[in-house]
């Protein structure tokens, strides 16, 4: 098994519940586990024109899958939250991305991992934090060296993660 984090966004029609709901679905990928989650955060929205806040967050997950099947599982689950691709970086119902896949650093047509973007934004990195105080990415950088130079995004916690996870085990949002 290997260990993986994804990111979750979103800013459209109730966006805690789709942040919800969707590590709900991460917990039922295929031989997959879902091992911890970081705190919500509500954070202010990079891209085009005027958009709602987003709430992001992270999850850790154990898998045996190969990343590109891995992608297909976070994608289906986007288009089941009704995610609709028009304006990049455009308002979403549901954003995942995979954040890193163990050590590997992967770049084909589909997929590159470490996420681009995800060594320059706080509502990335806080929640890797969040999970793991000690991360590291593949070139032996660490993600609080990457926090101390990224952006402010005027990130507020919105649930803490014992609580999202004490929701997650009884399937309970509060
Ligand atoms: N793709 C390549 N690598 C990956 C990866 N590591 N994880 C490909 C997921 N997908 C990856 O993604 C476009 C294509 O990227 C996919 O088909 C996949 O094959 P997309 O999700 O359809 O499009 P997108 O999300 O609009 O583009 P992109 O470039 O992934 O956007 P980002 O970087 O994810 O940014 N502001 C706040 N506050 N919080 C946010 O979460 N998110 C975004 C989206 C913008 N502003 C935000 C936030
Ligand atoms: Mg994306």
């Amino acid at each position: 098994m290997i260990s993986a984090y994804i990111g979750l966004g979103s800013n459209l029609e109730n966006p805690a519940g789709h942040i919800f709901k969707a590590l709900q679905d991460i917990m039922h990928i295929c031989n997959t586990q879902l091992e911890s989650v970081s705190h919500t955060y509500r954070s202010i929205a990079v891209g085009p024109g005027e958009q709602p806040d987003y709430v992001n967050a992270a999850c850790k997950i154990k898998t045996s899958l190969q990343p590109l099947e891995l992608l297909d599982a976070i994608q289906s689950i986007e288009n089941n939250h009704g995610r609709v691709r028009d304006i990049r970086w455009g308002a979403r119902t549901l954003d995942l991305d995979l954040l890193l896949y163990g050590n590997l650093n992967i770049n084909n047509e589909r997929l590159i991992v470490p996420h681009p973007r995800a060594n320059e934004r706080d509502f990335v990195l806080r929640p890797l934090l969040d999970i793991d105080a000690g991360l590291l990415f593949p070139d032996g950088t660490t993600a609080q060296q990457l926090l101390d130079n990224a952006a402010e995004n005027g990130l507020q916690v919105l649930t803490t993660k014992t609580a999202l996870w004490d929701s997650l085990q009884t399937g309970n949002k509060e």
